[in-house]
């Protein structure tokens, strides 16, 4: 059963619930019905995007929401969480197992949350720990002001590598506006400017010299299949903990399409994720982690987290069993088919593809090199022809964060729709005419200087409503929740 298609009983679901949300809540109904209009009439190729299934949904839109349950299953700080206990350890089970993880962590509630647990679990290890061994006291709460001031102090300025944003590294992998960059001494690494591709031996390079507590790898915004045991083998030399962010590509671990040297649960000491990208859940995050990281990751709750969304978190074990059937490596595969099919075609058509092609769900296309276009103007000409996608900054991208000239496509949603490989061919060509027939527009500064925008552009008439057709004639053929 294709999670896009609507079997009899999740129509009725659906149906029971706009009928009483147009009851209890007529405006709440009214902004599905648009949210559904748009999700349906669109080719959404934004890479961090996916279509749940309804049970996944409708896990979520239950009574666990009303229910507290801080701390862990079976240690709890809260009464009345039998059932919760039950419901979160099977799912955490059911995650480790999809993984083949020693331990799995399924409270963080985003990747970013999963992010923050992860590196403070790391800091509690190597940075408190030793000295709560020191001190001969583990209880926090009967430290001394001294002390305790001691471990804070211990835990600030640590060293962190990472993948730089513009080579597609994630905000909260050291990106100066986000917490971790204000926690730890950042220092990080860029992909090759030839090939635009990791270069295993300069990492390893920059690592030997700044000799980082955390190597951390994984992306929003690379197209490649990543080497961990190559990574491993650098940690080790410089006695750095392993941690990949698999946010964006978990689907293609889970469905096994990185397998190997490419699969970072293998070599990782901790691994995070979110559950609704190339996953397919709902909206969230969890850990993996080596046992030996475990038991400072368990405490995720009250060192980040609050309440865990046990509501979420029953979700979240709807689209782990989904990912543990078979007909999930066949999406995982048609996801790579579909995106490698898609760089091809544009390659083919004269686009510059980052890299010449992808491995993974991302296709990344330097729209400033193909049509003179910022990502900004490349991101609002498509969406007015009805594809939405994100611009995205590019390795030592001249355009900044804001307007950047890429723009990212991800295969994740149009898969689990049904689209297939020899679809890619008329996508591209409907994105080469769109790209093709649009200019950036003229704008006037507050001094009264004439040039060009960066954000505002002019759609040639024709070429919009001749794409406009076409991108609706590819949506008939794969109807969304019909
Ligand atoms: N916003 C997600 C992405 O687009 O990669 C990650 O936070």
């Amino acid at each position: 059963m294709s999670v896009s298609k609507l079997n009899e009983r999740e129509k009725r679901y659906v149906d029971g619930l706009l009928s009483l949300l147009e009851e209890t809540s007529p405006s709440v109904r009214q902004f599905y019905l648009e949210e559904l209009e748009n999700q349906r009439n669109t080719l959404k190729l934004i890479a961090s995007e996916n279509y749940s299934s309804v049970s996944v949904q409708a896990a979520m839109g239950t009574l666990f929401t009303d229910k507290y349950a801080e701390g862990v299953p079976f240690h709890r700080f809260y009464a009345g969480c039998e059932v919760v206990d039950k419901l979160e350890s099977e799912c955490a089970e059911a995650c480790r197992r999809l993984f083949g993880a020693d331990f799995a962590y399924v409270q963080p509630h985003s990747g970013a949350d999963a992010n923050l647990v992860a590196y403070w679990a790391i800091l509690s290890q190597r940075a408190m720990d030793p000295i709560l061994e020191e001190i001969g006291e583990k209880n926090m709460s009967k430290l001394t002001p001294a002390d305790f001031t001691r471990i804070r102090e211990a835990c600030h300025n640590q060293r962190l590598m990472s993948l730089d944003y513009y080579s597609g590294g994630h905000l909260t992998h050291g990106y100066r506006m986000n917490v971790s960059a204000q926690m730890f001494d950042v220092r990080t690494y860029s992909v090759s400017e030839k090939t635009f591709m990791l270069d295993y031996d300069d990492i390893e390079k920059a690592a030997l010299e700044f000799k980082p507590l955390v190597l951390l790898a994984g992306y929003s915004a690379y197209p490649r299949a990543i080497n961990f045991r190559r990574l491993r083998e650098i940690a080790d030399k410089v006695g750095a903990v392993l941690m990949v962010d698999m946010a964006h590509f978990a689907g293609l671990v889970a469905g096994g399409v990185f397998s190997g040297d490419e699969n970072p649960v293998a070599f990782a000491d901790i691994v995070t994720s979110t559950t609704h990208k190339t996953l397919r859940g709902p909206r969230g995050g969890f850990i993996l982690a080596k046992s030996h990281l475990a038991p400072f990751v368990e405490k995720g709750c009250p060192l980040v987290i609050g309440g865990p969304l046990e509501h979420v978190i029953a979700a979240k074990l709807v689209a782990f069993k989904e990912a543990l059937k078979d007909d999930f490596k066949t999406y995982a595969a048609n996801i790579v088919r579909n995106s490698r099919a898609l760089a091809a075609e544009l390659v083919s058509q004269g686009v510059s593809v980052l890299t010449g092609g992808t491995d993974n769900h991302i296709v990344l296309v330097d729209v400033n090199k193909s049509f003179g276009l910022t990502g900004r103007q490349a991101e609002s000409s498509l969406r007015s022809i009805g594809i939405t996608l994100n611009r995205n900054a590019l390795p030592f991208d001249v355009n900044g964060p804001w307007y950047t000239s890429g723009i990212r496509l991800g295969l994740g949603a149009l898969t689990t729709r049904g689209f297939v490989e020899s679809d890619m061919k008329e996508i591209a060509s409907v994105i080469k005419l769109v790209l093709g027939s649009t200019r950036p527009a003229k704008s006037t500064s507050k001094d009264g200087v004439v040039g060009l925008s960066k954000t505002l552009f002019e759609l040639d008439s024709k070429a919009e409503s001749e794409a406009k057709g076409r991108i609706a004639k590819l949506l008939e053929g794969y109807p969304l929740y019909s």
